[in-house]
């Protein structure tokens, strides 16, 4: 990040996780009630196990902001885990002496960090890796991403998501641009009563839901693709000078951060690859008084730059790797054959994963959105934005 800096720490049975977000202008109006949803939307979903049904993740300030603005200064943030309490030995930041410690993993599961982690940092325990890599690691990063949806939100930016594809069902399986099937009203509908699974094709969803009961009969896990759409993106963030600047790479790194995502896609993503460039590339609306597009291919990103059509981010979910039917695995400790050890965990974080990705990418926008256009304070950056779309926004003539 070029303007934005976030820090974030906590194990996901250690008695909670920190965040410190550094950059944020003064004078931004921050609505705890807002963070406090994107939280309790990130724990939305069905296919969750039973630990979503002992958190009730809410944000604790602790600096940062005062009278309900930033003060300029880093943010500070806890959010409690509330398992906490029943892993007090298992997780102890005191010694504990080894004949009395819990049993430690030594059965890695496939797909986790487990084996990796372990052999990384010569661990025997693989708790001391796995407790990091949980998908819990995400919630601090919601509640800043939360905090930049507000700033750009305040630029007039509007970031929401969707479900996709779970297993083999997609949604809208007909269309040629499933995107353009998403009814108008679905972000509001999302945010005041998200559906179990977060799609806006109901009749794709009942099939959803079946697919996750058949993985959890099976002790099996699930996966699928979320869409993250971001719309009033103002023309020129990032940029084609450097690699490092281009906006595409930055969000997709971003992206690709999250927990069990192996792929993201811009716009039409892969579908580029047997298309000839007359069906990938969106011409000029020529009825428009602005620079609009007839389609949006591209994804809002072109050579880098945010173009000023909605920016779309599709990310691949791998299945959850905790399976209740183990996979084989070898014993860390012995070296013995067996099966991999089985925690609690979910079917599927699918709906939750797509909250995360909402947060990513309004962090990397409004890092960006910073870099281009500066500001101490929110009055600031409200007027260069304003400028910036005054002269981008229409055509000459
Ligand atoms: C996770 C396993 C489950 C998930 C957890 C990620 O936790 P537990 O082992 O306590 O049942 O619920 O995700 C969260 C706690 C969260 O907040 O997202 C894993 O193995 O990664």
């Amino acid at each position: 990040m070029r303007r934005l800096r976030l820090l974030t720490a906590g194990e996901s049975h250690g008695p909670g996780l920190v965040g410190v977000l550094e950059g944020l202008p003064a004078g931004l109006r921050v609505s705890t009630r807002r963070v406090d949803l994107d939280l309790r939307r990130r724990q939305h979903g069905y296919g969750s196990g039973r630990r979503m049904q002992i958190e009730r993740d809410r944000v604790r300030w602790i600096a940062g902001i005062r009278y309900g603005r930033t003060l300029g200064s880093p943010v500070g943030f806890a959010v409690d885990n509330r398992d906490w309490e029943n892993w007090t030995d298992r997780m102890s930041v005191e010694p504990i002496p080894a004949d009395r410690r819990p049993k430690a993993i030594t059965r890695a599961r496939p797909g986790h960090v487990d084996l990796a982690g372990a052999l990384k940092y010569g661990v025997d325990d693989v708790r001391d890796v796995l407790e990091r890599a949980s998908a819990r690691s995400t919630t601090p990063r919601v509640v800043a991403g939360s905090l930049a949806r507000q700033l750009l939100g305040a630029t007039g930016v509007r970031i929401w998501s969707f479900v996709d594809q779970l297993g083999p069902v997609r949604a809208f399986a007909e269309a040629d641009d499933p995107l353009a099937c998403v009814a108008p009203d679905w972000p509001d509908r999302d945010l005041r009563d998200p559906s179990p699974l977060r799609c806006p094709d109901p009749e794709a969803e009942a099939r959803m839901l079946e697919e996750v009961d058949r993985a959890k009969e099976a002790g099996d896990s699930i996966g699928g693709s979320f869409v993250v759409v971001a719309e009033r993106v103002p023309v020129g963030l990032g940029s084609s000078a450097e690699w490092d600047t281009r906006l595409d790479g930055i969000l997709a790194g971003a992206v690709m951060a999250i927990p069990g995502v192996k792929g993201v896609e811009i716009g039409l993503g892969f579908g580029v690859v047997d298309r000839q460039g007359s069906a990938v590339h969106d011409v000029v609306d020529a009825a428009d008084a602005g620079w609009r597009r007839s389609s949006n291919r591209a994804g809002g990103i072109e050579g880098g730059i945010s173009n000023g059509e909605p920016i779309v981010v599709r990310a691949a979910q791998k299945p959850v790797s905790t399976l209740r039917s183990p996979l084989p695995s070898v014993d860390l400790a012995t070296g013995a054959s067996g099966r991999a050890h089985i925690e609690r965990s979910d079917v599927t974080v699918l709906p939750r994963a797509a909250i995360v990705g909402e947060a990513m990418v309004a962090l990397m926008l409004a890092d960006e959105l910073l870099y281009s256009f500066g500001g101490d304070s929110m009055a600031d950056l409200r007027a260069a934005v304003a400028r910036r779309r005054r002269r981008t926004e229409r055509r000459p003539g």
